[in-house]
């Protein structure tokens, strides 16, 4: 059975969009697709974050999600949170356009990243290569621009 899910950012800017996801069974590869609007030109780190919680802002996300208690890194990496998506990247227009597979995302079972929250960051992740502490955490992506809930999709 064919899985999809919905995400509307907003933030106090006029930083926002929609990504759709989509998992075509419990096992596959979940694929993300849509468009994020208003951004500075350049990368953006892009993360699911560990809670559905709006209720101080994108700041109630609380951490990267990371059920296995790993260090931040890139989408590629083998040992990487959950949540770690890498950057977006914005064009002239300010608009990033998104089109990523992920492997370790899942839309169903106990790790399901349906009710947690996508944020989309100031800066550029740099993928736990920063040489710092907060590399290994956050990737120095800086503060959140938007954010939204995950949800089940029609
Ligand atoms: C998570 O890993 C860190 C080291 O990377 C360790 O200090 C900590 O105790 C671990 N926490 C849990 C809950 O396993
Ligand atoms: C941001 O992450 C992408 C992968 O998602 C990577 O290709 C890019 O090099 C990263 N940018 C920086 C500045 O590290
Ligand atoms: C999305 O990326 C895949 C490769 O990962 C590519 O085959 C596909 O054409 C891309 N789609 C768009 C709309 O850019
Ligand atoms: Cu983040
Ligand atoms: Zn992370």
């Amino acid at each position: 059975m064919v899985l999809k899910a919905v995400c509307v950012l907003k933030g106090d800017g006029n930083v926002g969009g929609t990504v759709f996801f989509q998992q075509e069974d419990d096992k596959a590869p979940v694929k993300l697709t849509g468009e994020i609007g208003g951004l500075a030109p350049g990368d953006h780190g892009f993360h699911v974050h560990a809670y559905g919680d709006n209720t101080n802002g994108c700041v109630s996300a609380g951490p990267h999600f990371n059920p296995h208690n790993k260090t931040h890194a890139g989408p590629d990496d083998e040992e990487r949170h959950v949540g770690d998506l890498g950057n977006v990247t914005a064009g002239a227009d300010q608009v990033a356009k998104i089109n990523i597979t992920d492997r370790m995302l899942t839309l169903t079972g106990p790790l399901s990243i349906i009710g947690r929250t996508m944020v989309i960051h100031e800066k550029a992740d740099d993928l736990g290569k920063g040489n710092n502490e907060e590399s290994l955490k956050t990737g120095n992506a800086g503060g959140r621009l938007a954010c939204g809930v995950i949800g089940i999709a029609q």
